[in-house]
């Protein structure tokens, strides 16, 4: 049973498919072996601090509906949080967590308070980790909630907004490689801008790319071996972020030199709001040897901004953990649930539900993920579609052995026609629905 906040709700466990308690898991058994592997070192799953332990469940038309104990700015409070916070972990048997600075202890007058509490907190965090076992799976600086960071963080105008978030970071990374968190995040809250009117953005990029190899040289100095992460999204809450989706990254990256020091948690409602699909972000991100985690949380269909739902639809995240596993699977990432309750949902047991139902559905998809690929299911018809580029004078041109004007040549004197064959788009889609 719970302690605290939970008083009455058991530890939530699997019992298969056909159970009909709603607080147990039907599909995610921890144990169960999938591509040689157990399903919770694949899926890595962690609970994120803000959306569950601070929201208070308000929205741009009224304030908070949760009344929760621990709410308030006082260490004291924080505590109580961190409680609630591991009681929650622990009920669900999830691996991992994930966490801002900002969530975790209340904002100090200065800098220095602000990092000591923090610094207090880790401890307070330390001993609960070693108790229960829960590890961290990335931690992060909240660079865009407080009012000085209203222009950005990095790309302020200021000169002194860019220290004071330096400060920031350096305190998050020392206590995210203290806990022994196997990433650290960067999402450019508000690094991007309203209007051109008052933006120079040559120099906020130069800004955001002095900054990001500050962050990269100091996890080496540091000697932190966790993957620095850049979270991409492309508008909300600046007009227009600079971090606007993978491909924007990796140019981002590139320009500055750091395409081999920094990856990408790709977010699936990010994708959604920057025109992707989940899956198209993921496949960029492995193909450019970037892919680090992934904030599995989704957006309404409709509303067009970000509503960090709880996922619940098995073939949509098939198909993005199909790109995952065929890319070799996680290393240090994992699947962080960025999502948050409805704001009508107010019960202990709605944390707990909602926790359950997205773990058996990313277990579901996973699941199906793997077997579309062991039975080379996709990969073989793709396999057939580029067999082509198999044969010599193919492998000449793409090796950079033949000149344009020899292959134009070879094209006449061979006489060559090439003949258009069927994408197979539907068989490919009915193939899939064979698995979901
Ligand atoms: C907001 C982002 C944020 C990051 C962490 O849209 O998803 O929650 O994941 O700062
Ligand atoms: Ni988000
Ligand atoms: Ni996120």
């Amino acid at each position: 049973m719970g302690k605290g906040f939970f008083t009455d709700l058991a530890p939530v466990r699997y019992e298969g498919p056909e159970s009909l308690n709603p607080l147990a898991y039907r599909h995610y058994n921890p144990d169960e072996m999938v591509l040689g592997r157990r399903l919770e070192d694949h899926l890595r799953f962690a609970v994120c601090y803000w959306h569950n332990l601070v929201w208070t469940g308000s929205d741009p038309f009224g304030g908070y509906t949760f009344e929760r104990p621990w709410f308030g700015d006082t260490m004291d409070h924080a505590k109580r949080k961190a409680d609630v916070a591991f009681e929650m972990f622990e009920l669900l048997g999830v691996p991992f967590f994930t966490f801002h600075d900002f969530d975790v202890r209340p904002e100090g007058a200065t800098l220095a308070e602000s990092i000591s509490r923090l610094e207090e907190i880790a401890d307070y965090f330390a001993a609960k980790m070693e108790k229960t076992g829960v590890k961290l799976l990335w931690g992060t600086a909240n660079l865009f909630s407080h009012r000085r960071f209203m222009a950005g963080a990095a790309t302020n105008p200021d000169p002194d907004v860019f220290a004071y978030a330096a400060g920031l970071v350096k305190a998050c990374m020392d206590v995210t490689h203290r806990l022994g968190g196997e990433n650290y995040v960067l999402w450019g809250g508000r690094e991007g801008y309203e209007t051109l009117l008052n933006t120079d953005m040559g120099r906020e990029l130069d800004q955001l790319g002095r900054f990001l190899s500050l962050v990269v040289d100091y996890k080496h100095r540091i000697g932190f071996k966790g993957a620095i992460l850049v979270e991409p999204k492309p508008q909300e809450p600046t007009k227009h972020q600079y971090d606007f989706d993978v491909a924007t990254v990796y140019g981002f990256l590139k320009r500055y030199g750091l395409e081999n020091e920094v990856k990408v948690n790709i977010e699936q409602g990010h994708a959604i709001l920057a025109g992707h699909s989940f899956e198209h972000e993921l496949a960029l991100a492995a193909a450019l040897g970037i892919f680090g985690s992934i904030d599995m949380n989704r957006n309404d269909q409709q509303s067009g901004w970000d509503t960090d739902q709880f996922p619940n639809n098995v073939p949509e995240v098939a198909l993005a953990y199909y790109q995952i596993v065929k890319a070799g699977g996680f290393t240090s990432g994992g699947t962080n649930f960025d999502a948050k309750l409805r704001r009508q949902s107010l019960d202990p047991e709605d944390l707990l539900a909602a926790h359950v139902g997205a773990m058996d559905v990313c277990a579901r998809g996973f699941k199906a993920a793997a077997r579309m690929l062991e039975d080379k299911a996709l990969s073989r018809p793709l396999g057939e579609r580029y067999a082509g580029w198999e044969s010599a004078e193919a492998k000449a041109m793409l090796s950079g052995e033949r000149t344009l004007e020899e292959i134009a040549e070879r094209v006449m004197r061979e006489d060559i026609e090439p003949l258009p064959r069927s994408g197979r788009q539907e068989i490919l889609e009915n193939i899939v629905n064979r698995y979901v």
